[in-house]
């Protein structure tokens, strides 16, 4: 008797998260032009946690009760903040150790919506291969949710998606049985050569190009330059390996 594989399957908006979160317990969620790179850059560095937020007001409390506090709104910090979105603000060493409240247009909305989850782990292209081997070894259903642009399609995070299930589906442990991750998966293979290039014509490539902030591509765009994964415990973002090891122990 042949058994079932569990399956890994996109989601390209957070409004249609209702149409595909049946049956996924396990959620990656991408937002690879900024917020997640960031929250991955901010892990790897050794911050503490992450609390993401929905409201510039909810964070704008959080920053008046004395917390750093992060906030972002249409490609650029929100006045009154000390930082943004960028992912090299979040790689200053000062912030090891530091609990960091954030809020973004899109990212931290998706975040948000796959809360009500037993798993919710953070990707990006910069921690595409341990999150892929990590993934491999859960042997559960995974949904990948792409945070999009104000809930439209976007190509930057449909790649990212593709080159997860790319890889996911290479170990043979998992199907897709959606359209959009088979999409994904061919939009990763046409890009994967030059990602760089083939976002030259994307809506938030070029958003981003007007607001001087080519350097934060460059980072976002790299794949496996960092290896942590934020998992979301209580509401905060923390590392998965320290999470295991606390297990562990
Ligand atoms: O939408 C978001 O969450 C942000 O990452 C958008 S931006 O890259 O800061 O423009």
């Amino acid at each position: 008797m042949q058994t079932e594989l569990p399956r890994i399957e996109a989601c390209f908006s957070p409004r249609e998260f209702h149409l595909y979160e049946e049956g996924f317990e396990l959620i990656v969620v991408i937002d690879v032009l900024r917020a997640t790179s960031a929250i991955c850059a901010a892990i790897e560095n050794g911050v503490k946690g992450i609390i993401p937020v929905d409201s510039v007001e909810e964070a704008r409390e959080y920053l008046n009760k004395g917390y750093i506090a992060a906030a972002e709104r249409e490609g650029q910090v929100v006045e009154g903040f000390p930082m943004g979105n960028s992912p090299i603000s979040f790689l200053d060493p000062k912030l090891k150790g530091e609990t960091i409240v954030l809020t973004t247009t899109n990212g931290t909305k998706a975040i948000k919506i796959a809360e009500k989850k037993e798993t919710v782990v953070i990707g990006s292209l910069n921690n595409l291969k341990p999150l892929t081997d990590w993934l491999i070894s859960q042997e559960r259903n995974i949904l990948i949710l792409a945070s999009g642009w104000k809930e439209k399609f976007n190509l930057e995070d449909t790649i990212c998606a593709g080159a997860i299930i790319d890889g996911v589906l290479e170990s043979r442990k998992f199907a897709s049985n959606e359209d959009s991750s088979v999409a994904a998966k061919f939009i990763y293979r046409s890009a994967k050569e030059n990602i760089f290039s083939y976002l030259k014509a994307s809506s938030h490539r070029r958003r981003l190009r007007k607001l001087n902030l080519n350097a934060d591509v460059n980072f976002c765009l790299t794949p496996n330059n960092l290896s942590a994964i934020p998992i979301l415990k209580d509401g905060i973002l923390v590392s998965l390996k320290e999470v295991e090891k606390m297990v562990e122990a």
